[in-house]
């Protein structure tokens, strides 16, 4: 890799694909480093399961510690040049903490409304500190979403949720990653769903690449929501949604029919996994391979490893998303079991305990 490689990965996603985002002359050239995540191979859970090229997407490595990232420094920018002074989201945490941070970059206020007692730390704990107007609603996502549209519509505030199509056009250089990275398209991208907007930005990312030749085929769009949160999978929108995976818990997701369109144009599906799945995908994801994903990321993971159990992915090459960090949600990790060993510090307790002696 030469340094010119090098640096256009650190240029940010709005310079780096100026050409292919709705940049401007007016645009301010923001960027907080985002996008330029590795594309890890695995070591061991690909070979395991019967995909040994399997790589992993650490979107988890951007600023904030999400892919959403990539999405909000487009509609911060835009709803700079269209000159707002403040922002607003509804957010399960992710969303919330990377409009934060992007508004504070460029001085802008931030509202944030997420449903009270359903944000994992780690996000609140970045939202208080980028300094964030934070509206805690008795109510779940989908209330949220729906007075944040509300809210924006009547007064002069940026919407900058994924209905926001600034967002998707930014998280769709994802996709370009990839391919830039690969040569070409995976066959396959497991990625999970929530409001369904991420599964639609690869989608168009990697449709665009395609019309412009950089990528000679399309992968299969393969989403995952949760059991207790999974109107794609049944049909309908679901009244109270639940799941382990607080990112994805979500009734109805505003990006529904592009999710639709991307799973069936690419021949793909949007699946349902089931809590104890993703916890089990989120602890051999880190135990594994190394990789700290927030539980909404390890939902990809649990689609991969069900799909692995009766399907033939041995000439397969997959990218699995990972969407958040597990920093984000230290409560989860505290639910598995610990090799914490209390012991007083001299070097014969040590070795004892240790059972090198
Ligand atoms: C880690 O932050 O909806 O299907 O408000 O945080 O595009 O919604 C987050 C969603 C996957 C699902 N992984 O993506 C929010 C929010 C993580 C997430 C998703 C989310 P979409």
């Amino acid at each position: 890799m030469g340094s010119k490689d090098w640096n256009d990965k650190r240029q940010g996603v709005l310079q780096r694909y100026r050409q292919l985002l709705p940049v401007t002359e007016h645009t301010p050239m923001v960027t907080l480093g985002e996008g330029g995540t590795p594309l890890v191979r695995s070591r061991r859970l690909g070979p395991r399961i019967g995909c040994p090229e399997l790589y992993f997407k650490l979107e988890s490595c951007n600023p904030t510690g999400s892919f959403k990232d990539r999405g909000m420094v487009v509609a911060v920018a835009k709803a700079m040049e269209e000159g707002h002074r403040a922002v607003l989201c509804a957010s399960t945490g992710n969303t919330a903490a990377s409009a934060a941070a992007y508004a504070a970059h460029c001085g802008l206020r931030s509202y944030i409304f997420i449903p009270q007692g359903y944000v994992a730390r780690g996000k609140l704990a970045q939202a208080i500190a980028f300094g964030a107007i934070i509206v805690a609603l008795e109510g779940n996502f989908d209330d949220a979403l729906r007075l944040a549209r509300q809210v924006a519509a009547t007064h002069p505030i940026a919407l900058v949720n994924s209905v926001n199509p600034h967002r998707l056009e930014g998280q769709k250089t994802a996709a370009f990653e990839i391919v830039d990275d690969l040569g070409d398209a995976p066959d396959m991208v497991f990625i999970p769903v929530g409001n369904a907007g991420n599964i639609s930005a690869y989608w168009k990312g990697f449709v665009e690449y395609h019309r412009l030749g950089r990528a000679q085929r399309l992968p299969r769009m393969m989403g995952f929501q949760a059991e207790g949160a999974a109107p794609i999978v049944r049909g309908e929108p679901v009244e109270d949604p639940q799941t382990v995976a607080t990112a994805i818990r979500i009734g109805n997701p505003a990006s529904w029919h592009l999710a639709v369109a991307a799973r069936d144009e690419s021949g793909g599906t949007i699946a349902a996994v089931s809590d104890d799945e993703i916890l089990q995908a989120y602890r051999l994801l880190a135990q594994e391979e190394g990789i700290f994903a927030e539980p909404a990321s390890a939902a990809a993971v649990a689609g991969l490893l069900r799909m692995a159990e009766d399907h033939d992915l041995s000439e397969q090459r997959v990218v699995c998303i990972v969407t958040g960090s597990g920093l984000k949600d230290p409560e989860t990790a505290e639910t598995i079991p610990a090799n914490i060993v209390p012991v007083a510090a001299e070097l014969w307790a040590v070795e004892k305990a240790l059972a090198l002696v």
